[in-house]
C-alpha cells in the first residue's frame, strides 16, 4: 500500500566539503531508502539542505578573514555539487540562510513563546572579556563532566556524545583567546526538557523499544535515565536567526534550535515549487517521518527536536531515527582539521566514473551497529572481486553472447528445465528479501543480497554453459540466454537504490529506459514487477551492444591514495611538532663577530664508526680546510661533493673523534623537519639557522 514518507538527512554544516564519513553514515543509506520507497510506489519527500548557522562557520570565517556568508556561499555550492555527483536524490536541497527558513524558524519560536513553552531566565554565562563576547558551543572548550574528555565543546562532547550546557564544563577555556572565561549575566530562553520527560519516556522508551536501532534506543534511554534539564535555545552571537521576541535584540537562535526546523522550511520550499501542499508531509498522522543522521546528532533528533515539535503541537513526530555510528579511515578517526579524510571532490578527480563503487563500498561496510573502518584495500576488493568479477562479469557475458548469437535480439525460449524454473522463482523472491533488510535499515545486508542475485546469474551461466551448447543445441541455448536476460533485467531494477548510475547504464544496455515505468507498455520494471511479472524482458526485444559496467582498480591507484594519506600524516606531525623556543637575544656586536663565507665542498667521506658525521674538505675562499659535519643521516658523502655551502669560518677549532674541525657548515630544518643546507643560491629556507 502506498504511503507518504518524509525522509530527512542531517543538514551538513557549511564550513567545509563533505567526506566519505558523511556519505557512509547518512547520505548513502538515506538515498538508498528514499529511492527504494519511490520505486515501490510511495509518495516521498527526501529533504536536506545546508546548515549555515552555528559557531564553526563563524570560526572558519574569522580564520580566513571573510564573512560567514562568504563561507556558506562557497561551501553550499561545493556540498550541493557533491550530492548531485554521487546521485543523492534529494527532492530539495535547501539552505538555512534562505528567507523561507528564517521566517519558518522565527514563527516556530514565536509560537512556543506565545504558548509559554519557554522559561525566560537571566543567568551567568561564560564570557571572554578580551574577545568581548559570550562563549557558547564551540567557542569554549573544557573537560566533559560526564567522561572526562578534556576537549569537550560547550554544547556537546564529541567523545561520549553527551550534550550539556557550557557552564557544566570543568576548566573551561575560550577557543578564541585561550583565556579562562569569567561569568557574566545575560538573558536567555530555555526549553524545559524536564517538562517533556514523561512524554519522551512513553513515546520512545515504551513506544519504540522494538523498532528503533539498539544504538539509538540505548543512547536515548541513558539520557532520559540521567534526567533532563532545561536547555538554552538562544545565544549571544551575531550570526544566526535573530530572536524574534521582546528582549531578544542582539541575540540569535541556537543553531540546533533552527537547524531541524530547516527540514520543515526545505519541505515548504519544495512543495511550493512543485505546486503541492507541504502540510501533509509534516502534519498528517499517516505520514512516516524518518531522520537519517550520524550518532553525534541523536540527542537533538530524539529528544530536543521532538520536544520542540510536541510543544508546538501541530506536527507529527519521527517514526524512526536510524542513526549510524562513525566511519574511521585506515584505522584512525576521520578528521577535518588533520586532513585525515577522503574528500568527495578529490575522490571524483581520482575516480571520475566510480561514484557507484564508492556508494557500494561504503554500504557493504557501513558503520551500522558499531564504528567501522574504511580501507582502500577493502574498497579495491569490493570493486574488483564483487562489482567487476560478479555483477559486471555476469552482465557482460549476457550482453556479449546475446549480441554474438542473436545480433542483440532476445531469443524465444523453448521449454524451461527444472533449473530454469527454480532460477526464475528465486529471482522473483529477491525484492522481498532485499526489502526485509531495508525495512530494518540493514543496508549492508541488503547490498549483499543484491550481490547474491548477481551471483545467482553468474552461477546459472557457469552451470548451463551456453557457450558450449551453442554448437549442439540451438533451442536450449536460446532458453538459457532468455533466462539469463531475465536475471539481468531484475538486476537493473533492484540495483537502482544502491547503484543508480549502474542501473541507468544497464537499462540503456537492455534498451528499456523510459520516462515513466508505471506506464502500461513500459519495458522498465518497477520493484514489484520483479516478483509479479513472468516476463521481465520479452523475446524479440533488441538490446544494445553494451559497455562495461565496472572496471578493475589497479594496485598503483590504491597506493596513490595511501601515499596521499601518508603525506597528510607527515604534514600533521610536522605541524604538531613543538617549535623550539627562541634563544636569548644577542647584540649586533655579537653578530658581527661571526665571519660567514660561501664555500664549496671539494671532498667528503663518512667518518668511520660515527653514524652522524661526514668529514668534508671545504674551499672557503681563504683556504681549503677540514670541517666535520653532523649531517650523515640526511646526506651521503657523494651527494654533497660540489655543493655550495654557507660556512662559519672563525669558529674555534674543535676535535671530533680525533679529527680537527675548522669551522661549521650552516644548516636548518624545513617545516617538515627535513635537514637542509643554508644554501647561498637558494632562498628556500626560512627556519632560522641551526648549527650542525
Ligand atoms: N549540522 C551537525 C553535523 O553536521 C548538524 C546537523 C543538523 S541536522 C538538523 O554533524
Ligand atoms: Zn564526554
Amino acid at each position: 500500500m502506498s504511503k507518504r514518507y518524509t525522509i530527512t538527512a542531517a543538514l551538513p554544516y557549511t564550513n567545509g566539503p563533505i567526506h566519505i564519513g558523511h556519505l557512509a553514515g547518512v547520505y548513502v543509506p538515506a538515498d538508498i531508502y528514499a529511492r527504494y520507497k519511490r520505486l515501490t510506489g510511495n509518495d516521498v519527500a527526501f529533504i536536506c539542505g545546508s546548515d549555515e548557522h552555528g559557531v564553526p562557520i563563524t570560526i572558519k570565517a574569522k580564520k580566513e578573514g571573510v564573512t560567514p556568508q562568504d563561507i556558506v556561499d562557497k561551501y553550499h555550492a561545493i556540498i550541493k555539487q557533491s550530492f548531485e555527483d554521487f546521485g543523492i536524490s534529494f527532492d530539495n536541497y535547501s539552505r538555512t540562510s534562505d528567507k523561507i527558513h528564517h521566517d519558518t524558524a522565527s514563527e516556530f519560536f514565536k509560537t512556543l513563546y506565545d504558548k509559554n513553552e519557554f522559561v525566560e531566565e537571566v543567568s551567568e554565562q561564560l564570557y571572554d572579556a578580551e574577545a568581548n563576547q559570550f562563549l557558547a558551543d564551540r567557542f569554549v572548550i573544557g573537560t566533559c563532566p560526564k567522561c572526562g574528555n578534556e576537549e569537550s565543546y560547550g554544547d556537546q562532547c564529541e567523545k561520549c556524545g553527551t550534550s550539556h550546557n557550557a557552564t557544566d564544563l570543568i576548566n573551561p577555556k575560550s577557543a578564541i583567546t585561550g583565556n579562562v572565561p569569567s561569568l557574566k549575566e545575560t538573558k536567555h530562553w530555555f526549553l524545559p526538557l524536564n517538562k517533556h520527560e514523561q512524554f519522551l519516556k512513553e513515546w520512545i522508551l515504551e513506544g519504540h523499544k522494538k523498532d528503533w536501532k539498539p544504538n539509538v534506543y540505548g543512547q536515548v534511554k541513558s539520557w532520559i535515565d540521567d534526567g533532563l534539564r532545561p536547555r538554552a535555545v538562544t545565544r549571544d552571537l551575531d550570526w544566526g536567526i535573530p530572536v524574534p521576541v521582546p528582549g531578544g535584540e542582539g541575540k540569535v537562535l541556537y543553531v540546533w534550535f533552527d537547524a531541524p526546523i530547516g527540514y520543515i522550511s526545505a519541505t515548504k520550499e519544495w512543495a511550493a515549487r512543485e505546486g503541492k501542499d507541504w502540510k501533509p508531509y509534516w502534519k498528517d498522522e499517516n505520514t512516516k517521518l524518518l531522520h537519517f543522521i550520524g550518532k553525534d546528532n541523536i540527542v537533538f533528533h530524539c529528544i530536543i527536536f521532538p520536544a520542540m515539535l510536541k510543544a508546538e503541537g501541530s506536527y507529527i513526530l519521527p517514526n524512526n531515527v536510524p542513526a549510524n555510528e562513525f566511519l574511521n579511515l585506515e584505522g584512525n578517526k576521520l578528521s577535518t582539521s588533520k586532513n585525515w579524510a577522503v574528500w568527495l571532490p578529490e575522490y571524483l578527480q581520482d575516480f571520475p566514473d566510480k561514484q557507484d563503487v564508492l556508494r557500494y563500498a561504503l554500504t557493504a561496510n557501513a558503520p551500522e551497529t558499531k564504528d567501522n573502518d574504511f580501507t582502500w584495500k577493502d574498497f579495491q576488493a569490493r570493486n574488483n572481486n564483487e562489482l567487476v568479477a560478479i555483477f559486471g562479469n555476469f552482465i557482460n557475458r549476457v550482453v556479449v553472447l546475446t549480441n554474438k548469437y542473436y545480433n542483440g535480439i532476445i531469443p524465444t525460449p523453448s521449454e524451461f528445465s527444472k533449473v530454469d524454473e527454480e532460477t526464475l522463482a528465486a529471482v522473483k523472491a529477491y525484492p522481498k528479501v532485499i526489502e526485509s533488510s531495508l525495512e530494518r535499515y540493514r543496508f549492508r545486508e541488503a547490498s549483499q543480497e543484491l550481490m547474491n542475485l548477481a551471483r545467482l546469474g553468474n552461477k546459472y551461466l557457469a552451470d548451463e554453459e551456453p557457450w558450449k551448447l551453442v554448437k549442439t543445441d540451438e533451442a536450449r541455448t536460446q532458453t538459457i540466454m532468455y533466462v539469463a536476460l531475465q536475471i539481468a533485467s531484475a538486476l537493473a531494477t533492484l540495483c537502482e537504490p544502491f547503484l543508480p548510475f549502474t542501473s541507468s547504464k544497464l537499462k540503456n544496455i537492455l534498451n528499456v529506459s523510459s520516462s515513466d515505468s508505471t506506464q502500461e507498455n513500459s519495458l522498465e520494471n518497477t520493484w514489484a514487477d520483479i516478483s509479479t511479472k513472468d516476463i521481465l524482458i520479452p523475446a524479440s526485444h533488441q538490446i544494445a551492444k553494451g559497455e562495461l559496467l565496472f572496471s578493475k582498480i589497479e594496485d598503483k591507484e590504491i597506493q596513490a591514495q595511501l601515499d596521499k594519506l601518508e603525506a597528510s600524516k607527515k604534514a600533521n606531525e610536522a605541524a604538531n611538532k613543538a617549535v623550539e623556543p627562541q634563544k636569548d637575544t644577542i647584540t649586533f656586536d655579537d653578530f658581527t663577530k661571526l665571519d660567514i663565507r660561501v664555500g664549496t665542498i671539494l671532498e667528503a667521506e663518512k667518518m668511520p664508526k660515527a653514524k652522524k658525521l661526514l668529514v668534508l674538505k671545504v674551499d672557503t675562499g681563504i683556504d681549503v680546510r677540514t670541517i666535520v659535519s653532523g649531517i650523515a643521516e640526511s646526506f651521503t658523502a657523494e651527494e654533497v661533493v660540489g655543493k655550495k655551502v654557507t660556512v662559519l669560518v672563525n669558529l674555534a677549532p674543535r676535535a671530533l673523534r680525533g679529527v680537527e674541525s675548522q669551522g661549521m657548515i650552516l644548516m636548518t630544518e624545513t617545516p617538515e623537519g627535513k635537514l637542509v643546507f643554508v644554501n647561498p643560491d637558494d632562498a628556500n629556507v626560512s627556519n632560522g639557522l641551526h648549527i650542525s
